[in-house]
């Protein structure tokens, strides 16, 4: 950063912290000069990268960009919706024996996020097993499906105070897909755990089956594994068939209070990844969600509420599109010290939030795809910008 950027900055953070001003052009302002040094940093280290060849694979004239959903045209919105239909209708390679509720090539992912989801949460690996799903994902959109975009992401603050409405949510032919319809209910409650109790979100304003959009009576055919109230857990660990409606929970309360402006500005400026993940994805069994557990809730429904199968909805992608971009955007605000390790913190391990202790996530550790995807290891996808990966989020 320039010496004169950075006492500007100083001097707006001594202003008041980002709290009190959520959503005043100050917070703003911090934020567009961040994302300005992420943009700057990015370019010097393909740059370099031409310079000593260290990464010939992705240079700035191949780099491709993953867009704000709402930033496509229609025509490229439809192009992604109708190419996730495509995949919904393509066969799974999943052997009917191994997850018998496994019907498409868009299950094949979702079965293997069911298979794994207690060891790629609240764990070092989240955020690269993560981020290679949903490139594996992109990848078979396009060489499967034919789609000619990328990735899109959903801008969680850009819509916080009213998601439903959203060009991603607002059930039109180019989005993906309305709210639940309505129906009086409770919030979802986040179980007890230990000595915590309980934790009671608000409910949204869905409940419902989504009865708009393209993805309309969409079936869902996997899980629930930790069912909502009014659905039941489905059979062999949530890998069996339990044909359902879509139905989703909607609502601005999540947003607004957990993935504002304010929460983006926090990830920026955590000082560790440890500190960067307990902001992103909250404390387990307690009130502060974060904004990736915000997204998830937010979708709510079932099985975007079942953190097991949330993948099942085609939201999920979306937001896990905005997870990366902004784990990406933080390591290039310190490309020198945050490529290289992902065990920090309490999530550093490969158990689910150290329960029982175990060992720290290693670089060389296996991102299994099962059979959705080709697995890697997490050293190949710590940078969006090297090896296979050649992405970055505008
Ligand atoms: C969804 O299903 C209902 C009930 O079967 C039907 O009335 C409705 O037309 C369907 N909507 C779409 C968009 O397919
Ligand atoms: C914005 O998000 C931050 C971080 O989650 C939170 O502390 C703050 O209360 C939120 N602002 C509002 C108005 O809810
Ligand atoms: C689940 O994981 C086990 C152990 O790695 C594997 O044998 C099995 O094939 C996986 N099932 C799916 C659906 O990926
Ligand atoms: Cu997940």
């Amino acid at each position: 950063m320039k010496p004169f950027a950075l006492s500007l900055l100083v001097a707006l953070v001594s202003v008041a912290s980002a709290q009190e001003i959520d959503g005043t052009s100050q917070v703003l302002e911090l934020i567009a000069s961040l994302e300005a040094e992420v943009h700057a940093s990015w370019v010097d280290r393909l740059r370099e990268n031409r310079r000593s060849r260290r990464d010939a694979a992705c240079t700035i004239d191949k780099v491709v960009f993953r867009r704000e959903y709402g930033s496509l045209s229609q025509a490229e919105r439809l192009d992604y919706v109708n190419a996730v239909i495509c995949l919904q209708n393509k066969p799974a390679r999943t052997p009917s024996s191994v997850a018998p509720g496994a019907k498409s090539r868009f299950d094949d992912f979702v079965a293997t996020h069911i298979n794994q989801t207690r060891a790629i949460h609240f764990t070092g690996n989240f955020l690269p097993w993560h981020r290679w799903f949903v490139y594996q994902y992109e990848k078979a959109l396009r060489d499967e499906c034919g789609y000619q975009g990328y990735q899109p992401y959903w801008d969680w603050p850009k819509y916080a105070s009213s998601p439903e409405t959203s060009p991603i949510f607002n059930g039109d032919p180019y989005s993906l897909g309305g709210n639940g319809e309505f129906v009086p209910h409770n919030g979802p409650v986040i179980p007890p755990s230990g000595d915590l109790p309980p934790v009671m979100l608000p409910p949204g304003n869905g409940g419902g089956f989504v009865t708009t959009g393209p993805f309309a009576n969409m079936t869902v055919n996997l899980g629930p594994v930790i069912p909502l109230e009014g659905t039941t857990p489905g059979t062999l660990g949530g890998l069996g068939w339990n044909p359902r409606g879509l139905k989703r929970d909607i609502g601005p309360l999540l947003t607004t209070r957990y993935a504002n402006y304010t929460a983006i500005l926090n990830l920026l400026r955590a000082p560790t990844l440890g500190q960067y993940r307990i902001l992103s994805e909250g404390v387990p069994s307690t009130i502060e969600i974060g904004p990736h557990g915000a997204g998830h809730w937010t979708i709510g429904g079932d099985p975007g509420a079942d953190v097991f199968t949330s993948p099942g909805d085609p939201a999920f992608w979306v937001h896990h599109g905005m997870i990366d971009r902004m784990w990406i955007f933080w390591q290039y605000l310190d490309p020198r010290s945050r490529f290289s390790s992902v065990s920090d913190g309490n999530y550093g391990h490969i158990t689910w939030n150290n329960d029982p202790p175990s060992r720290k996530t290693q670089l060389d550790d296996v991102l299994d795809m099962g059979y959705a995807a080709e697995s890697t290891t997490i050293s190949e996808v710590m940078d969006t910008l090297s090896s296979e990966l050649c992405y970055f989020y505008l």
